[in-house]
């Protein structure tokens, strides 16, 4: 096992939704460890995320992973990093995916490179949409084996990371792990994804929106649990090796979609078909056996719809948080017809 622990993390894309989900939960879990937050602050990105985090624990930088000399002069100053950095929305990435190649591809080549300089521990964090989608009858889930094929823009660019880390970790040694997650869920998550569209449209008084037939799967986790096993693997994952993180959430989007009108007091169909997205995937599901078994981790938040009520809770609660951002986001899906 390689053991590390790290005194000084350096956290990309922390002000972004799963990034700064997990700088709380370090502050709440290892309060001696330090962070430095490296963000561009796009659209996604919010400072407000970080309220809380005690101030000797974080040090806020604005700044993009693309930017070499910053990326090599923070990365001089930490003995982790933990790379959330990204452009994350599969429909964005159909809109307009140059951000996508070069945040997700050139942005985690300038890091591994300074890793590489600076001997950096380096945690990648990736997608289960790298695999691409599974039918909706197949008794299969990924696994670590499984071939990479991915769909959009976004997993094509997600895949193409992974393959820079692992050939970082063997033609140069870097001190590198990937994990790839499935879908997560919980608080912060920008207005644009599935869930929370949801929750701010019934807030808003606008009908939701369901994509294609509904019937496409998704395995959800809560983002804790994603927090907590990236801290395992981070802390005792073994150098070049990939682990799947997920919760044993299927579900398909029509009745994620019931759940959340039943949840806030509507009647279950009260939401608009629309246009299906292009190449959208059917099915992923994570079969996480390796990180369970080598390194001990279990998810804590399994009932979902306790998470999806205290996710609700927090978009009632944080009005003032999604509202600036939300007649933008409708207006950009309205262009696609969605
Ligand atoms: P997000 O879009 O909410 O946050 C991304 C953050 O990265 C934002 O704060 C943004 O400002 C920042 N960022 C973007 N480009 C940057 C750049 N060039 N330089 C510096 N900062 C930049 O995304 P998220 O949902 O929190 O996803 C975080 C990571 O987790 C991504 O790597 C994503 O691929 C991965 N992931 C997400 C999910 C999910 O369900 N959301 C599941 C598995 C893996
Ligand atoms: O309004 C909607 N209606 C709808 O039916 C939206 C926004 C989505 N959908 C469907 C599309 C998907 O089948 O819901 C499902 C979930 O959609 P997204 O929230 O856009 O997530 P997805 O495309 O599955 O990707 C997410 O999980 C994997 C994250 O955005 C990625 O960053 C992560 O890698």
């Amino acid at each position: 096992m390689t053991i590390c622990e790290p005194t000084r993390l350096l956290v990309t894309g922390g002000a972004g939704f799963i990034g700064s989900n997990f700088v709380h939960w370090v502050a709440t879990h290892h309060p001696e460890v330090k962070m430095v937050v490296l963000d561009k602050l796009t659209y996604a990105g919010n400072l407000a995320n970080l309220d809380g985090v005690p101030e000797e624990q974080l040090t806020f930088v604005q700044g993009d992973i693309c930017d070499e000399a910053l990326v090599d002069e923070l990365m001089a100053s930490v003995d982790a990093v933990v790379h959330f950095a990204a452009e994350s929305h599969n429909d964005n990435s159909i809109a307009d995916p140059a951000p996508f190649v070069r945040t997700n591809v050139e942005g985690t080549f300038t890091l591994l490179e300074a890793a590489r300089r600076h001997g950096t521990r380096f945690h990648h964090i990736s997608t289960d949409e790298v695999y691409g989608d599974l039918a909706l009858d197949d008794p299969a889930r990924f696994t670590e084996e499984t071939p990479y094929h991915p769909s959009s823009p976004y997993s094509s660019t997600k895949a193409a990371s992974d393959m820079l880390v692992r050939a970082w970790h063997r033609t140069y040694g870097v001190n590198a792990t990937i994990s790839n997650c499935s879908n997560n869920y919980g608080p912060r998550q920008h207005i644009e994804k599935f869930i929370p569209r949801q929750i701010t449209n019934i807030l808003a008084g606008i009908r939701p929106k369901l994509y294609g037939d509904g019937l496409n799967v998704r395995d959800w986790i809560h983002v804790d649990d994603h927090s907590s096993a990236v801290w395992a693997i981070l802390t005792q994952g073994q150098a070049g090796e990939t682990y799947l993180i997920g919760a044993d959430g299927e579900r398909d989007n029509r009745t994620v979609m019931a759940d959340i009108l039943t949840a806030m007091g509507q009647e279950s169909d009260a939401f608009d078909w629309v246009r299906d997205r292009p190449g959208h995937d059917r099915r992923y599901a994570i079969d996480s056996t390796k990180l369970r078994r080598e390194l001990g981790w279990e998810p804590t938040h399994q009932d979902f719809s306790e998470g999806l009520a205290d996710t609700i809770r927090w978009y009632q609660e944080n009005e003032a948080w999604w509202q600036d951002a939300k007649a933008a986001t409708e207006q950009k899906y309205q262009k696609l017809g969605q």
